[in-house]
């Protein structure tokens, strides 16, 4: 079916397939402009090509686009190099202040008190043992300054310290083989991310901010920071950590931004 048609069955199709694109299109273009490809290229008559579907009405255009879209996610799976460092940098060009972002504005901060703050641990792991504070202190740390880019369009360079993530989920017992990991967090975000980068050695169970223990803004008790990652990725304020093999999906991955999220 052709737009034409479409408008005779009296369903404004291509403002429908425009506005999904639209959000697909958001992260990616965003990150990297040479993948602005369907935004420029897709018709309706070659996305139901693409994925031999009828599309006579929003919702099957938007389960159409909902899996070229997991497509898409699988691709940027296989491109992705688990043993290729993003970069770092010197002390000296950290962005001071580092901005603040979240879905909500910095005088809704969740502080999350410290006592009695136990992180949970669920799905696929061997031992689902909730951590506390002092104990994930206790585990070897490391720190690194990277570069954050938010899709809001801009970016910071920061210094964030912690447990390696990969440690950490041996140390649960965490099966790796498992597609995706989880986050949910302290305010009502949650996102998740593909097992391959959760075990990249850059990716941290952040505890720290410019060596102090990190401030509310930017996620105590604990972020996890990914400069492989675009921004949203990087969930703050984590309560629960788990393994899956369901799509876990994420707080604005499921309004149309790129749920692989490379930058
Ligand atoms: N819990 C939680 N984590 C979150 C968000 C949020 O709203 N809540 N926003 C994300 C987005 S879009 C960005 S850019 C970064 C901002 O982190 P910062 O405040 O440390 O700069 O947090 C990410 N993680
Ligand atoms: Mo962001």
């Amino acid at each position: 079916m052709n737009i034409k048609q479409a408008r005779k069955l009296g369903i404004d199709s291509d403002a429908v397939l425009k506005e999904a694109v639209d959000r697909i299109a958001i992260a990616n273009k965003l990150s990297n402009p040479r993948r602005n490809f369907l935004r420029s290229t897709l018709t309706l008559g070659g996305l139901s090509m693409l994925t031999g579907c009828v599309l006579d009405d929003s919702a099957s255009i938007n389960a159409a686009l909902g899996r070229i879209s997991r497509i898409n996610d699988d691709l940027q799976g296989l491109l992705f190099d688990p043993n290729r460092l993003a970069p770092t940098y010197p002390e000296s060009m950290i962005t001071r202040p580092f901005p603040f972002n979240a879905y909500y504005g910095e005088d809704e901060v969740r502080v999350v008190p410290e006592e009695g703050f136990r992180l949970e641990v669920a799905g696929m792991v061997t031992d689902k043992r909730k951590w506390s504070l002092p104990e994930l202190r206790a585990m070897p740390q490391a720190d690194q300054v990277t570069r954050h880019i938010c899709v809001e369009g801009w970016s910071a360079i920061g210094k964030w310290g912690g447990v390696p993530f990969a440690s950490f989920l041996k140390l649960i017992g965490a099966d790796t083989t498992a597609k995706y990991v989880g986050f949910k967090c302290a305010d009502d975000y949650f996102t998740s991310i593909d097992m391959p980068t959760a075990l990249h050695p850059q990716t941290l169970l952040a505890l720290t901010y410019d060596g102090q223990v990190l401030p509310p803004k930017y996620g105590f008790p604990m972020k996890l920071r990914m400069p492989t990652k675009l921004g949203y990725k990087n969930p703050k304020h984590i309560q629960a950590i788990f393994v899956t093999n369901t799509y876990p999906g994420g707080y604005w991955e499921d309004q149309g931004y790129n749920w692989f999220g490379g930058s």
